[in-house]
């Protein structure tokens, strides 16, 4: 067994004088019982599952607010509305605005679905108050 040519069938143990069995050094990393089960892949051949790969994280859906024109609402409310509302400056409303009176809609914003929901309800409400017919609605981009 351990001698230097086939013919020599000499016994390790006559050789070194072990008396226990031979204990053999893995040379091969032992895995986890998980690992060795996957490796057996028990869904058959183009099975595996794939990775994840990308991030959990999603941008959420954005929505436009609109607001539409009519032959009654007074030019400076709408103005306001949009400063009030929108956080627009004099200049950027007074722009929306008449884009509106020319072109019969126009955007205010783009906001995530509650936000954009919760500005066409300020608006309605403030128009009806002021018993102006403005009308505002929001649209997915
Ligand atoms: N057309 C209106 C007027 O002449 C002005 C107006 C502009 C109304 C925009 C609504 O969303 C609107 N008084």
């Amino acid at each position: 067994m351990t001698g230097k040519f086939s013919n020599q069938r000499v016994s390790r143990a006559a050789v070194t004088g072990a008396t226990e069995p031979r204990v053999v050094p893995r040379l091969v990393p032992r895995m986890a019982d998980d690992d060795r089960k996957r490796r057996n892949d028990p869904g058959g051949p183009g099975t595996a599952v794939i990775t994840k790969t990308k991030p959990q994280t999603k941008r959420p859906s954005m929505y436009r607010v609109l607001i539409l024109n009519d032959d009654y609402t007074p030019m400076e409310f709408v103005v306001h509305v949009l400063e009030r509302f929108f956080g627009r400056d004099h200049e950027a409303a007074t722009r929306i605005m008449l884009h509106v009176h020319h072109h019969g809609i126009g955007e205010c914003g783009v906001y995530t679905y509650e936000v954009a929901e919760t500005k066409v309800t300020q608006v309605m409400d403030f128009a009806r108050k002021h018993q102006h017919p403005l009308q505002c609605v929001m649209e997915k981009k």
